[in-house]
């Protein structure tokens, strides 16, 4: 039995960890000499709006609500899929910093051919190492997912929710399930034909649709069922089970095992939803190519392939909203709402580093630690926006909940 092995894996080493508790990081990093008046909870189980922060009180009267992609009527699905697209065609944010550097980092920031969208996969490829398996995973993706939504918007004239993918409902038979749909107008498209280089070419966004990534070099969205992603898995000994089929790792009652399974305990639901055998990963690496990270056929040499090039296929953004919901749930159970740990420095490099470190090392994060974003603020209606500002979805800053 696999999965129930994976399970009392994650959970033996969440109590055996020896990492700051969610206590210690309200006690020393939120509610200390600086936090902001009205701030401090009574306690780290405190919950509710009137207990919690909110950046601007009062201003989400009307939220969005962010439904599943199989809700969605079929002028809803044109209107979103055509808005991402229309985000492709937008010239580059020319306000957009680097703040990394690294063999996987290319700076191709002052090639024309650069879109507002290519831009949105660039933040995540320069920040690659910090929002993942660190504190920064549940936030960081929020904020992005925000800025997203509102590119949507503000550039696109876009006016629906961003949808999110319930992948749960595929995973019994993900190659073929119903999410994969080859309408021109109102669908994601299927998977990337082999001989062209995984490349798709169906759905509003495929090869003829005009829907084109640059980074790291000009190609449609790229799509390759891999069920046993696993096998060739840069870090094996972070897994429990190399063959392991990864459409086990998002199934109902992996998700539930996640979600249910750790309440008054951040670090035990992050851990076990943000596994690379838990759902966040499984999705990520079963659809392959793009979403998985892996550099096209004509990348150039220096390309290194991870997890910093998923944004390229926009199901990432679908993939993360549901990820996002996933946090939004747990959030809203029991006491969890602004629970809150982590470091900031990836712990990757043996299992042992990684069991101590699931959420990574110091520096350590608090609910007031500032985010890196990148060169968005323009784009965004706050311009500095904190771990704190993101806990509660209908705090004015941001404005949206889930169905
Ligand atoms: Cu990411």
């Amino acid at each position: 039995m696999r999965l129930p092995t994976l399970i009392s894996s994650v959970l033996g080493t969440a109590y055996l960890v020896a990492a700051l508790p969610a206590a210690n990081i309200e006690a020393r990093g939120t509610c200390g000499s600086f936090a902001p008046a009205g701030f401090c909870p009574a306690s780290p189980t405190s919950t509710g709006p009137s207990s919690g922060p909110s950046s601007t009180p009062g201003s989400c009267t009307n939220p969005t609500i962010r439904k599943e992609w199989r809700t969605f009527s079929v002028d809803e699905k044109k209107a979103f899929l055509s808005a991402v697209k229309c985000l492709g065609s937008k010239p580059h944010n020319w306000d957009l910093v680097q703040s990394n550097t690294g063999p996987d980092i290319p700076n191709m920031m002052t090639d024309p051919s650069i879109s507002m969208y290519d831009d949105m996969v660039f933040t995540h490829i320069d920040l690659n190492h910090h929002i993942h398996s660190t504190g920064w995973f549940f936030p960081w993706h929020r904020w992005y997912l925000n800025v997203y939504a509102r590119l949507l918007t503000t550039q696109c004239g876009y006016t629906g929710a961003l949808p999110y993918w319930d992948w749960t409902q595929d995973a019994a038979d993900f190659e073929h399930a119903t999410f994969w749909d080859a309408d021109p107008n109102s669908g994601v498209g299927t998977w990337g034909n082999p001989n062209n280089d995984y490349q798709i070419e169906d759905g509003a966004w495929g090869l003829n649709s005009g829907f084109k990534l640059h980074y790291p070099s000009t190609h449609a969205i790229r799509r390759q069922f891999t069920p046993q992603p696993y096998l060739q898995f840069p870090r094996p000994y972070l897994l429990a089970d190399v063959n392991l089929l990864a459409n086990e790792t998002f199934t109902k009652d992996r998700l539930d095992a996640s979600l249910f399974g750790f309440d008054g305990d951040f670090q035990g639901f992050q851990k076990s939803f943000q596994d690379y055998q838990g759902p966040h990963a499984g999705v990520h690496l079963m659809v392959g190519a793009d979403l998985t990270g892996l550099c096209p056929g004509n990348a150039p040499a220096s390309c290194v392939p991870g997890e910093s090039w998923s944004p390229n296929d926009p199901l990432f953004f679908m993939h993360h909203a549901m990820v996002d919901k996933t946090w939004y749930d747990w959030q809203n159970r029991a006491s969890n709402k602004y629970l809150f740990q982590g470091g900031s420095t990836q712990m990757l490099d043996s299992l042992a580093s990684y069991d101590a470190y699931p959420l990574g090392s110091a520096p350590w994060l608090s609910s007031t630690s500032i985010l890196p974003t990148g060169g968005w603020a323009r784009f965004d209606t706050k311009s500095s926006v904190a771990i704190q500002d993101l806990f509660d979805t209908q705090n004015g800053y941001l404005c949206y909940t889930y169905q």
